[in-house]
């Protein structure tokens, strides 16, 4: 029989242990102790790195992932190496929430671009919650340097360390380091659950795809608008220059603006209400022809800054003028996505009312004429992860619709087990009960849209082979959902369709999903910007589509065949399967 004098004792004990506050433990000398020095094989962390810091009523302001905060934190940044690699280091950094802040959770962010952290960024999306929340430099030298500064040892030379970390390596250190470091840190005892999740977009989507590939780290995983399919998604980049060389057309920018600004006109209501949002580019496809644009009037005011996305700065003039059939041409060669010289599909495509990210032109001020250059992500990507250069020297000259083809296919096999993350059987993850909330903005001009719908179906169809269409959606929305965001841009709102949502709270709907097993039937999202600001939607999850009824009373998330057909794209230049 336990006396109720040990009971009283080992209460106290306890309210002693919950009674530590930040300061008592945000302090070199705890930290060190609290190091999981034996968790990996072949890691050793360098006790003497710790850098540690205590911060108090820290405000930080709304992300699009999350909203503003308050709280108090301490950040631990520590490095660790691997064994028998020479000038080898990796930083971490975690901010730890205060002792009674802490949520059992613990939070992975990643990074974007060529980044592999989103430096303090991200880390706020998870101490609000009460997770530690981890960050890596992949081993790259600090957090500020990406991965491409690092990726060439010299011309020629690979760093294959670095492009694995990238690959995948670094985010599976952090975390198995990160989940123990929280446990010791916290005292937390083996029988008790720590939750363990991620949150990141863009190239921070890939890492996470990366790693629910892989391994069961995690109990869920807030995936957004994810870089992978690497080889075709950095390729694709060029598509956009490849047609104005092909069509011998480059636009003035003012131009293709015009013909977005009328698509996003003429395909806002086809949703069943008028609002400025495209909300089923679906039916943009299948209902609006953009020869309807051809001899509008457009003017755009002079004006300095860049022009496209990752492109070059440039001052331009004052564009004013009609649109023209072949300023359409260009455009709907865009949207019909990357063929090869026989006319057939290599890659999908943008959505249309998305802005056209990669066919920026500048303005010739001694020709008075504009050009395009292949300059940005995709250039970059050939002439350093493919030629093994360090310069930016691609030229539209060597443009051609084969050698995209060529470039794709050799990216896809010299880096389909580091960089193309598209694994899709998920068993190891799911097996784990792991779930994910997949999110896409509708309207992204950066990775298109369409992508993360092949993927998903890619998972469904490899993983409930069996079932039909609608059987193996239902079973992978058990634990798998995938959200398109109406009007969304890349990895945030849009700048065109500022009465669009965006799901701000998709950590917190996934934690109530994990910890209360709260699915989400629609997903919370809410305008962050514009006159709408404030005003609540819900997302509907893929297959089904959103379609108002009764001029807008009604909301309804509908499953239409001929526009689940219309994201499905046949990548007929291929023998092998992309998924
Ligand atoms: C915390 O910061 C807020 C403003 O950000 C301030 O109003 C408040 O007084 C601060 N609280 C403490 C305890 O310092
Ligand atoms: C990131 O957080 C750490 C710890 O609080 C701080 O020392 C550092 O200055 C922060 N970096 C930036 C760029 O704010
Ligand atoms: C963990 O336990 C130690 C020893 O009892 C205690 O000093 C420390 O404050 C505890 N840490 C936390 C975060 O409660
Ligand atoms: C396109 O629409 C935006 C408003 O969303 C407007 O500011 C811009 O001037 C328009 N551009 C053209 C070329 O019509
Ligand atoms: C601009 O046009 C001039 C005259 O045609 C030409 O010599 C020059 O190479 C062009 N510059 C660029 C950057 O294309
Ligand atoms: C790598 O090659 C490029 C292109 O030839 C050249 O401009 C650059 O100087 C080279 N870098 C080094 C370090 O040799
Ligand atoms: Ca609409």
């Amino acid at each position: 029989m336990v006396s109720s004098a040990f009971v009283l004792a080992v209460a106290a004990l306890a309210a002693t242990v919950q009674a530590a506050t930040l300061d008592d433990v945000c302090t070199s000398a705890y930290v060190k102790a609290a190091l999981p020095l034996d968790v990996l094989t072949g890691i050793t962390i360098d006790s003497s790195s710790v850098v540690v810091s205590a911060t108090k009523n820290y405000s930080s302001s709304a992300g699009d992932f999350f909203g503003a905060a308050t709280f108090d934190y301490c950040a631990v940044q520590l490095a660790y190496s691997h064994n028998g690699l020479s000038d080898d280091q990796v930083l971490l950094m975690f901010w730890l929430p205060a002792p009674d802040e802490f949520q059992n959770r613990y939070l992975s962010t990643g990074g974007g671009g060529m980044a592999i952290n989103s430096g303090n960024s991200s880390l706020p999306g998870g101490v609000m919650y009460g997770a530690v929340t981890g960050a890596t430099d992949g081993g790259f030298g600090s957090f500020d340097l990406d991965e491409d500064d690092v990726f060439l040892a010299a011309n020629g030379t690979i760093d294959y360390e670095a492009l694995y970390m990238f690959g995948y390596k670094a985010h599976h250190e952090m975390s198995v380091i990160g989940k123990q470091f929280t446990r010791n840190f916290f005292n937390m005892t083996e029988s008790t659950k720590l939750y363990a999740y991620y949150q990141a977009c863009s190239e921070g989507g890939r890492e996470g795809w990366s790693q629910i590939q892989r391994y069961d780290d995690w109990d869920g995983a807030v995936v957004g608008a994810p870089a992978f399919r690497y080889a075709h998604q950095q390729v694709q980049h060029l598509w956009s220059d490849m047609v104005m060389k092909n069509l011998d057309y480059f636009p003035p920018p003012c131009e293709l603006t015009k013909i977005l600004n009328l698509t996003i006109a003429a395909c806002d209501p086809l949703d069943g209400l008028t609002d400025g949002v495209v909300s089923r580019t679906d039916l943009c496809k299948l209902h609006y022809d953009m020869d309807q644009a051809i001899g509008e009037t457009y003017y755009c005011a002079a004006e300095s800054g860049s022009s496209g996305f990752g492109k070059r700065q440039s001052t331009t003039p004052a564009q004013s003028g009609k649109v023209t059939a072949k300023g359409v041409a260009v455009a709907k060669a865009i949207i019909a996505g990357m063929k090869d010289s026989q006319g057939q599909q290599v890659y999908l495509s943008y959505q249309p009312s998305s802005t056209w990210g990669d066919a920026g032109t500048t303005y010739n001020s001694t020709s008075g004429t504009w050009y395009a250059s292949a300059s940005g992500i995709g250039g970059d990507w050939v002439d350093r992860y493919l030629e093994l250069i360090d310069s930016e020297s691609l030229s539209m000259d060597v443009l051609t619709e084969d050698k995209l083809k060529a470039w794709i296919y050799e990216g896809w096999q010299r880096y389909d087990s580091v960089l193309q993350t598209t694994w899709p059987d998920l068993s190891v993850y799911h097996g784990a009960g792991g779930k994910i909330l997949h999110v896409h903005g509708e309207s992204d001009f950066s990775v298109p849209t369409a992508s993360s719908v092949r993927y998903w179906e890619s998972v469904r169809s490899v993983m409930y082979p069996d079932l039909s269409y609608t059987a193996g959606a239902a079973a992978l929305n058990d634990w798998y959902r995938l959200y398109l965001i109406p009007g969304a841009g890349h990895c945030s709102p849009s700048t065109d369709q500022t009465n669009g949502p965006f799901p701000q709270t998709t950590l917190e709907v996934l934690i109530e999903w994990v910890e209360k097993d709260v699915k989400p039937n629609t997903l919370p999202a809410t305008v962050l910007q514009g006159s709408e600001k404030g005003k609540k939607w819900e997302l509907c999850a893929w297959p089904l589509r959103p379609l108002w009824k009764d001029n807008g009373k009604t909301f309804e998330c509908i499953y239409d065949q001929a526009s689940i057909d219309t994201w499905h794209w046949d990548l007929n230049a291929w023998d092998l399967p992309v998924y």
